[in-house]
């Protein structure tokens, strides 16, 4: 069975959900591994005061016993505190009483670079609240959640994955100049997973392909717009003979070009998925932008928002990276108990002789 993963919740809603399907019985998870990486998201230089009223933790509804995967599904839930604050505006059923606390007036004014606009026309909203709450990057908590679930499966098959920002000094300076002037900024991001053995996905069907797989779970990423693997687009500046990992006789290679995969099939490096993301679209100085509701021209919604959320999309990267290799490894070693999926594993890397 393959490994599923569906997630609702809105920014400023009760909750934010997930349910994890196709996860072998018998899976050790810790609390605390998962709580630790809400946490990693949630710090960060440059994020928004809402890191101070959410303190993110992880509830599980269904499909755990005594910290045991039942091979159920599981079901996750990491609740909105600010929530308390938009009981009447982000109440699931029509609300009763006055209007009172925030999200009571509709929002006309689309930010640029915000699902706000396309969101509207698609789903023919009238408030673009309806658009954003569930476009915001807050839901990437419950995907944070998921993802350390990824990584204890991964554990039982010594794979680790680690996301970190890129140039994270300059990255500070630059977040205090867009601070001071009232701006926003991105930067890139680094997933490495070690321990990966070759044979992950497959150059048979392009759908398939691992490196396709791992860019569309990294490009899914709000507010990412590009994703390389390994030495990306460097490599189209360079001679073959500079941009390919020579084969040693222990089939390991001295150098990593490409970034752990070749013909879509993890070749037993490590595997380096980076991504870019682009400056937050929610700015103290709005860009310029139109009135839904009068059709005049107009300077974009303004509403608390982070500075840089870079620090949080190597913890969100991470996780997704997490989650597609745990798939393509469940796929590959199959198990419907924990049990099974190590040993298949075990006898694969026995028969290839990978060390
Ligand atoms: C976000 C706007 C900010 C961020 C939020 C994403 O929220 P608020 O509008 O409540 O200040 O803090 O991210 C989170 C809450 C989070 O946990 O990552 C947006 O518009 O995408």
């Amino acid at each position: 069975m393959t490994l599923r993963l569906a997630t609702a919740g809105e920014s400023h809603g009760p909750a934010l959900v997930a349910i994890l399907t196709g996860l072998p019985a018998g899976l050790v998870l810790d609390r605390d591994a998962i709580d630790a990486d809400l946490k990693r998201r949630q710090e960060g230089y440059g994020r928004s005061p809402r890191q101070q009223i959410e303190q993110d933790r992880v509830e599980v509804l269904a499909g755990l016993r005594h910290g045991r995967t039942l091979g159920t599904p599981l079901a996750l839930v990491v609740r909105n505190v600010d929530h308390k604050n938009w009981t009447w505006g982000m109440s699931p059923w029509p609300p009763e009483g006055e209007p009172a606390g925030k999200g009571t007036k509709p929002v006309t004014l689309p930010r640029p670079g915000h699902a706000d606009l396309a969101g509207v026309l698609k789903y023919g909203h009238a408030d673009v609240r309806d658009a954003l709450e569930r476009a915001s990057a807050r839901h990437t908590a419950v995907h944070v959640a998921a993802g350390a679930v990824a990584k204890a499966l991964l554990g039982t098959i010594e794979v680790e994955v680690e996301g970190s920002v890129v140039d994270e000094d300059a990255l500070r300076v630059r977040i205090d100049e867009a601070r001071s002037q009232r701006d926003t900024v991105g930067g890139v991001v680094e997933v490495r997973a070690r321990g990966v053995p070759p044979g992950l996905g497959t150059y048979a069907d392009k759908a398939d392909r691992l490196d396709g797989r791992l860019a569309a779970a990294v490009m899914g990423i709000q507010a990412v717009k590009g994703v390389e693997i390994g030495d990306g687009f460097a490599l189209a500046t360079r001679f073959g003979s500079e941009a390919h990992d020579e084969i040693r006789t222990d089939r390991h290679r001295d150098t990593n070009h490409a970034g752990g995969l070749e013909a879509g099939t993890s070749n037993g490096e490590e595997i380096v998925v980076r991504a870019a993301m682009k400056p937050l679209p929610t700015l103290m100085k709005p860009l310029a932008s139109v009135d839904l509701q009068t059709g005049e021209p107009a300077q974009a919604l303004v509403e608390r928002s982070d500075v840089a959320a870079v620090e949080a999309l190597a913890v969100v990267a991470e996780a997704a990276v997490a989650w597609e290799l745990a798939r393509a490894a469940h796929e590959k070693f199959g198990g419907d108990a924990v049990g099974d999926f190590v040993g298949a594993w075990r006898a694969y890397v026995e028969r290839i002789g990978w060390r």
